[in-house]
């Protein structure tokens, strides 16, 4: 059996930024960190943090007076940030500067009072975030997850209406969506394409390359992962036989019985030790070297706050 490794995979440039912000500010603060929800959707990532001391919350209540706060990866609403200026917690926001930029553009929207259309999947901590920039009363924000969604809207034709999306969807999905939405809003006004980033194009992309080289792919990425989850559905639509693993240990040996060619990928926020040691496993159980398949080179990197630089003078 041979392994193929998908490329690019693994952290994207948000997910690095976000815990190199709670590793700086370990040792910078030398107090506790309290995070605001699980910083990256990584059981792995979540647990070496814990180790470290850091204190995960789903609710700002819980956090004392003046401590410390990160906001995670996928960013939180305006009502979110000013529950926490009001207990005088030190913010450190580690949302993706990506995740921000939609933000703002919401915000902008819902100061032009321009009724708003957002496309991403409910009850998802970054949709949560970015809706709730939108603090307009007299305008409105709709969540659409799907053309049916579209189709139940009683939005008026002469509405000056615009769209954003979350930034981990499926490209193919969302495409079809907001093809569906102008037909239906000719006057809409949106992003050129959408918000999806360019490490969820990117991994989706290296995906479909993996399935015309494989008879098996594994997703290494957590259940709570909207970009690992992604990856999932579009290796299955493929054809390709695949499985969503958070490690190693969950590799069933009659999976990759009468496998030849087998792929690994892993989401946004899964750590590349966990391809490691899934290569390791797979080797153990008969296969050959890997061998990683050619891709787009990722260039992109984010600072993380001045202040957070360690050593910090
Ligand atoms: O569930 P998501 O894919 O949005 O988050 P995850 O898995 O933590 O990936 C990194 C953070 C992505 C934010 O856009
Ligand atoms: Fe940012 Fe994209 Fe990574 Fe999300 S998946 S943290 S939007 S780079």
């Amino acid at each position: 059996m041979d392994i193929l490794l998908a490329n690019p995979r693994g952290f994207c440039a948000g997910v690095k930024r976000a815990i190199l912000i709670v590793e700086n500010a370990l040792k910078i603060y030398k107090k506790t960190i309290y995070v605001k929800h699980e910083l990256v959707h990584n059981k792995y990532v979540i647990n070496k943090l814990r180790q470290k001391g850091v204190i995960f919350v789903e609710k700002i209540s819980d956090i004392p007076n003046k401590s410390i706060v990160v906001f995670s990866a996928h960013g939180v609403s305006k009502k979110t940030k000013e529950k926490a200026i009001k207990k005088q917690l030190i913010i450190l926001n580690a949302t993706c500067p990506l995740v921000m930029k939609v933000h703002k553009e919401v915000s902008k929207a819902s100061q032009k009072n321009i009724e708003t259309i957002f496309i991403g999947h409910k009850g998802h901590p970054e949709v949560i975030g970015t809706i709730g920039q939108y603090n307009n009363k007299n305008g409105k924000i709709h969540l659409v997850e799907s053309i049916e969604d579209i189709n139940q809207l009683s939005i008026k034709q002469d509405t000056k209406l615009n769209f954003f999306t979350q930034t981990t969807l499926s490209i193919k999905n969302t495409q079809s969506i907001i093809q569906f939405l102008k037909k239906k809003f000719p006057n809409i006004s949106g992003p050129k394409k959408e918000d999806i980033c360019y490490a969820t194009t990117n991994r989706q992309n290296a995906i479909i390359k993996l399935s015309k080289m494989t008879d098996m792919i594994l997703v290494i990425g957590s259940k709570n992962s909207s970009n690992s989850n992604r990856l999932s559905e579009l290796s299955k639509e493929t054809g390709v036989f695949t499985k969503q693993i958070e490690s190693f240990l969950d590799i069933q040996e009659e999976w990759i019985k009468n496998i030849k060619h087998i792929g690994i990928t892993a989401g946004a926020s899964a750590p590349e030790f966990l391809v490691k040691q899934v290569i390791v496993h797979l080797q153990k159980m008969g296969a050959k070297k890997s061998k990683e398949i050619i891709g787009t080179e990722e260039k992109t990197v984010f600072n993380i706050p001045k202040h957070l630089i360690f050593p910090s003078h």
